[in-house]
């Protein structure tokens, strides 16, 4: 079988998606996600005008080799938009080697370690008692594990909270809009919300927590040690992760456990943290990390060190990542969980999937491969627009992390 065709399709059913669509001599096609939130065309770029023409020709079962040509023969490595795209292309080519051997991606990767796949919801509220009416929700609607996240006394917006009620999408239309940031009142707070949702929930509920890489080391190991008695199943990018060395602080400090990782595109960027045992959780995911070929290693290596994984599930993920990651997650051994922001009505038509949610768990379907499709002729109606997520100022005016 040989690569003929590869081409690159920009939608926007509701939000930016980047897609590569991978085409045979054979007939069959593969599908990639190539979306880089806030930066996506640059991703494009990457694809149509540097490496799609070096894959046309090519044997698209060699994942491996292909996976190392585009990552070693570049010379320049790692970086989001890179690894977005040798990802795009990875995805695609394992999408083609299971319709080809008409068998679903998950048969690939080692077969069904489970049965469904675990997912977290997000509840938000611009206060504590609208955030934990939004848990009450999504407990109706099956989840057996929720995100909480609140407004903050004293601070106008942040992240996490939908700006009308409902969906919340973190990507906006325009320039970047301005949080106002607050490490002092946030650590006042958020003890408080989940004494609540434990107090309101019981123990039978999963309680989540992302702080968006937004504490210093210690603040974290503060935050983690107070919010022990409420049984977190994790506390999410507690700091921003470039230097690996911080989470020691924070692990010296709290048994709250840590997950990390979803802006993360190498494992040389988890490699400290996974070694030295300092998280619990990998949210690297396959479009972000490079694809599924490095995944699965990363996978692996982290399973030494009692590490598991909880992919990245943001709407920014497009449902052939969420197909890919479903697949990857009912496969290996060491899934921990699953995020699941769900997409709009609009990016569900444009994507038709095999996968469903039911009772809290999530189910990647039989199909061949993905088990995902592109409407291309509906994803044209839904032209690019450009979108950027929002910055982050303390109450003084200085620019802190998103
Ligand atoms: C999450 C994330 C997202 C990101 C978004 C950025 O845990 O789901 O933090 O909401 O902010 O995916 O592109
Ligand atoms: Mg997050």
């Amino acid at each position: 079988m040989k690569i003929t065709n590869a081409k690159v399709n920009v939608t926007c059913p509701g939000r930016n998606f980047v897609t590569l669509k991978v085409e045979t001599d054979e007939g069959i096609y593969g599908l990639g996600d190539a979306t880089l939130n806030g930066r996506e065309l640059s991703v494009a770029s990457y694809l149509q005008d540097h490496i799609l023409p070096c894959i046309i020709g090519r044997d698209p079962f060699q994942t491996e080799d292909i996976w190392q040509y585009l990552y070693r023969g570049a010379y320049w490595r790692r970086g989001p938009v890179t690894m977005s795209a040798i990802a795009a292309i990875d995805v695609a080519l394992w999408d083609i080697k299971g319709k080809a051997l008409n068998t679903p991606l998950y048969n690939l990767l080692g077969g069904k370690s489970r049965e469904g796949v675990l997912v977290y919801g997000h509840a938000n509220g611009k206060d504590t008692d609208s955030a934990l009416e939004d848990v009450a929700r999504h407990i109706d609607a099956g989840y057996k594990a929720v995100r909480v996240q609140s407004g903050i006394p004293g601070l106008a917006s942040t992240y996490g909270i939908a700006k009308n009620a409902g969906r919340y999408e973190p990507a906006e239309r325009g320039l970047p809009s301005e949080h106002a940031w607050s490490s002092e009142l946030y650590l006042r707070h958020v003890p408080t919300l989940f004494a609540r949702a434990r107090e309101t929930f019981g123990e039978g509920l999963h309680l989540l927590h992302d702080c968006h890489h937004r504490l210093t080391p210690i603040e974290a190991g503060r935050l983690g040690k107070e919010l022990e008695p409420f049984h977190l199943f994790w506390m999410e990018d507690p700091t921003p992760a470039e230097l690996q060395d911080g989470f020691k602080i924070i692990r010296d400090h709290t048994t709250t456990p840590i997950s990390v990782g979803e802006v993360f595109n190498s494992i040389w960027d988890a490699h400290d943290l996974i070694r030295n045992q300092w998280i619990d959780y990998l949210r690297m995911t396959i479009v972000h990390g490079g694809g599924i070929t490095p995944l699965r290693k990363a996978a692996d290596f982290a399973s030494l060190y009692h590490v598991r994984t909880g992919f990245h599930g943001a709407t920014d993920l497009s449902p052939v990542t969420m197909a890919a990651a479903l697949h990857f997650d009912t496969a290996i051994h060491n899934f921990g969980i699953q995020e699941l922001m769900p997409h709009t009505e609009e990016t569900d038509q444009v994507f038709p999937h095999q996968y469903s949610f039911k009772d809290g768990m999530m189910y990647p379907g039989d199909a061949p491969g993905l088990g995902v499709a592109l409407d291309e002729k509906l994803a044209a109606k839904f032209e690019y627009q450009r979108a950027y997520l929002p910055i982050n100022r303390k109450l003084d005016g200085t620019l802190t992390d998103w």
